[in-house]
């Protein structure tokens, strides 16, 4: 029997694309390289293999007639046009859980090396400057007010580790979480009034789009820093770079861009961030769980089995 044929629109971790091609007749990014190709192997596309960042359009999906499910490797689905996919009974699935942890560590790491200058003190010294004079000094955060913008899965984890540093921790959502025992702000805005650190992790898309704008950095104020580890779209970025020029904020740590991989040059010159390359997840540990459920999903599917962790409608 023929091995399913599917279309991958992401470049992955290769020991996930390994795994792929033992199991599947892999399209590669075949839309895209080659679109005469693809438009004869398009009729046999069974699944999308998709990343957190991948984006699968509805006219991508309407151009698979055979298409039966699509699995995100990543957490975040905001690039996948879930609606179109399933008005058309096609299930969704993504990796929840298995990177909770890495990436409340990372927004740990990001918030503690924006306060304390770690990046920028490691460059002084290989710079050869220690000797003209200490490092200059940084921002205590045992004890300071950190805002959460999304209290879900990894927002709920890093409070847990901010509860380690003794934070006063508070938090906005769409719905409030009684259960959290965190005080709660209906907006972004109110929330950034009222803390030291302000750490946005949502989800993307249209729903978030520019959740953190000029406003809520004005209201974050001059000794206030942003930590994004959610996605790109979720802050305005040209706005964040102007707060952060002229003292609105006094600085950002991010680990999403609005134009991946593509950083803004005026933002990657300034002084006051600390910037990764959209790594919060990436460990050896968890990329092989994300792998492991993102191939089980699809899997699941081709047994006939239930689907691990399909996504809500
Ligand atoms: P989750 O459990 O679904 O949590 C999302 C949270 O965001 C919920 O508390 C939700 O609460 C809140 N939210 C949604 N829309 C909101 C809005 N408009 N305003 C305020 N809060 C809003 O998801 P998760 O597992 O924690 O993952 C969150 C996101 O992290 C992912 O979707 C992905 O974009 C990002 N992520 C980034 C990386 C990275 O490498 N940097 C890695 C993994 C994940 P309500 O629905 O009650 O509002
Ligand atoms: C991944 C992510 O880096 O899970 C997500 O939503 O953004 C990250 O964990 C990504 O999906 C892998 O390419």
């Amino acid at each position: 029997m023929s091995t399913p044929e599917i279309l991958s629109v992401a470049k992955f971790w290769p020991p996930y694309t390994a795994q792929l091609n033992e199991t599947y007749t892999v399209h590669d990014r075949l839309h895209q390289t080659d679109p005469a190709a693809f438009a004869l192997v398009a009729p046999r596309i069974r699944a999308i293999a998709a990343s957190g960042e991948a984006i699968v359009t509805r006219e991508l999906i309407a151009q698979l007639p055979a298409l039966e499910m699509i699995s995100v490797f990543g957490v975040g689905y905001d690039g996948v046009d879930v609606k179109a996919a399933h008005e058309r009974g096609i299930p969704v699935t993504n990796t929840p859980d298995v990177l909770t942890d890495d990436v409340a560590d990372m927004g740990m790491v990001l918030l503690l090396s924006i306060a304390r200058g770690v990046p920028q003190a490691e460059q002084y010294l290989r710079a050869g400057q220690w000797p003209q004079g200490p490092y200059k000094l940084g921002r205590k955060v045992t004890g300071a007010r950190l805002g959460i913008v999304g209290l879900g899965r990894i927002g709920q984890a890093i409070a847990t580790r901010a509860e380690g540093f003794g934070m006063r921790i508070a938090y906005t959502t769409r719905t409030e979480k009684p259960a959290s025992g965190y005080r709660y702000f209906p907006s972004a805005e109110a929330l950034a009034a009222e803390v030291d650190f302000l750490m946005v992790i949502t989800p993307g898309g249209a729903g978030t789009r520019k959740l953190i704008n000029a406003n809520v950095l004005k209201a974050l104020g001059p000794k206030g820093f942003l930590i994004n580890v959610a996605r790109g779209s979720v802050c305005d970025e040209q706005a964040v770079i102007e707060a952060l020029q002229n003292g609105t904020i006094a600085g950002a740590a991010l680990d999403v861009f609005e134009n991946e991989p593509n950083v803004p040059e005026v933002l990657r010159a300034l002084d006051n961030v600390v910037l990764t390359p959209h790594m919060a997840s990436g460990t050896w540990e968890t990329r092989r769980a994300m792998a492991d459920l993102a191939f089980g999903n699809l899997g699941a599917h081709f047994a006939g089995q239930p689907l691990l962790t399909p996504v809500p409608a």
